[in-house]
């Protein structure tokens, strides 16, 4: 094939990917599934992957290889759905870029660069999973982790790292201005931004955790308040959304993406971790907390909201579910965006009416078998009984 020819057939193929109309699959009543991801690293513009010129690339090799695009916070911005996804390069480095669509469950398109986020302090190793917050002051907050190196690791110790909350904000998503990283006595991942003022201080929902993987004695996903984004301390953390044993949620978990507001409460997405014979296990799970007091939980159905299925377990990292991204529309549908793997991005649709109800009319997680047995032999009776 020359070098035309081969141009010709990668930007056809290219454009059929982008063009490609999506599909919901009939779900459990709860949310549906679509059927293509929405985003993965084939949708990566060519212009990024290839140099295309053919005197200095006769082969029309790929020059900066993308391997993956996941994790993506999300956002409605001037009516079209936005995602600020993670792409994650051949070299293991990833870096944000915005992708949008007008409908939000298909015909995805990177913007023309990925976002160039400004350094603050040591520059980063490496910077991924953004929330973004529309928040109540007038700017789009994204926070996200910044992974350095650990700089007490022993020599030869070439993978110890240390987490913690980066912070930016921006009003365009193009120009970000980077503020300092949040400070905290432990390492930080899945920090998130509440949208609303509470006692006149920015809210913080926090994921204390001992070290860079393990949460070790952080009880869950914690609550903080703080002056200022601009200099934001996390001082004293309310563990709002515990962990348990012997749940989906037993090693770690951390909070999604903001949560949402209902007139029945603040309805919240997160994944939760578990061990297993094939290593860590992780799944999404709801709750909700009230209005009155955002730190009190009032619902939490038991167990997992979404698990990976079919292709969804194969990929980098196996048998993961992530999600930091949902959008919900003025009529009340909410677009779910979730990660396999650390590979691909999905989306799932239901409503803030389903969602609700699900929170609310689920039985929570009696924490031992004896009780799911009580729960089940309850909707039996109801079920059968006359
Ligand atoms: O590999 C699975 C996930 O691992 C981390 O999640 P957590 O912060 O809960 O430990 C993150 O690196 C996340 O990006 C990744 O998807």
């Amino acid at each position: 094939m020359t070098f035309n020819e081969r141009l010709a057939q990668i930007s056809w193929e290219h454009e059929q990917l982008l063009e490609r109309e999506n599909k919901p699959i009939e779900g459990n009543g709860v949310y549906e599934r679509w059927l293509y991801p929405v985003l993965t690293a084939a949708h990566a513009p060519l212009e990024w992957r290839y140099d295309l010129d053919p005197e200095t690339n006769p082969y029309l090799m790929e020059r900066f290889g993308i391997h993956a695009v996941f994790n993506a916070g999300a956002i409605k911005w001037q009516g079209r759905y936005l995602l600020v996804a993670r792409v994650e390069g051949a070299d293991r480095k990833s870096f944000f870029a915005v992708a949008e669509s007008p409908n939000g469950v298909d015909h995805f398109r990177f913007w023309d660069r990925p976002i160039t986020m400004p350094e603050w302090g040591e520059p980063a190793t490496n910077v991924y999973d953004m929330r973004l917050t529309a928040h109540e002051d007038g700017w789009v907050y994204g926070i996200f982790c910044v992974e350095r190196k650990d700089p007490s690791a022993p020599e030869g110790d070439l993978s110890s790292a240390v987490a913690c909350a980066g912070v930016a904000r921006t009003k365009d998503f193009v120009n970000w201005e980077r503020l300092p990283d949040i400070v905290s006595k432990s390492q930080q991942r899945n920090v998130v931004l509440h949208p609303d003022f509470v006692d006149g201080k920015y809210a913080l929902y926090t994921r204390p955790q001992d070290g860079f993987i393990d949460a070790g004695n952080g009880g869950g996903i914690g609550w903080t308040l703080v002056d200022s984004m601009e200099k934001a301390v996390i001082g004293e953390e309310k563990i709002i959304n515990r962990r348990f044993y012997h749940t989906i949620k037993e090693s770690k978990n951390g909070e999604g993406p903001h949560p949402i507001k209902t007139p029945r409460g603040w309805l919240h997405l997160a994944h939760g971790v578990r061990g297993c014979a094939s290593g860590l296990r992780y799944v999404l799970y709801m709750y909700m907390t009230s209005l009155e007091d955002p730190t009190r939980l009032i619902a939490e159905p038991a167990g997992f909201f979404m698990v990976p299925e079919d292709d969804e377990y194969v990929g980098d990292v196996m048998n993961v579910l992530f999600s930091n991204g949902w959008i919900c529309d003025p009529d009340g549908r909410v677009f779910i965006y979730y990660a396999s793997c650390d590979t691909r991005l999905h989306v799932a649709t239901s409503t803030v009416d389903r969602l609700v109800d699900y929170c609310m009319n689920t039985a929570p997680d009696g924490l031992r078998t004896g009780k799911s047995v009580e729960t089940l032999n309850a909707l039996i009776d109801k079920n059968t009984v006359k």
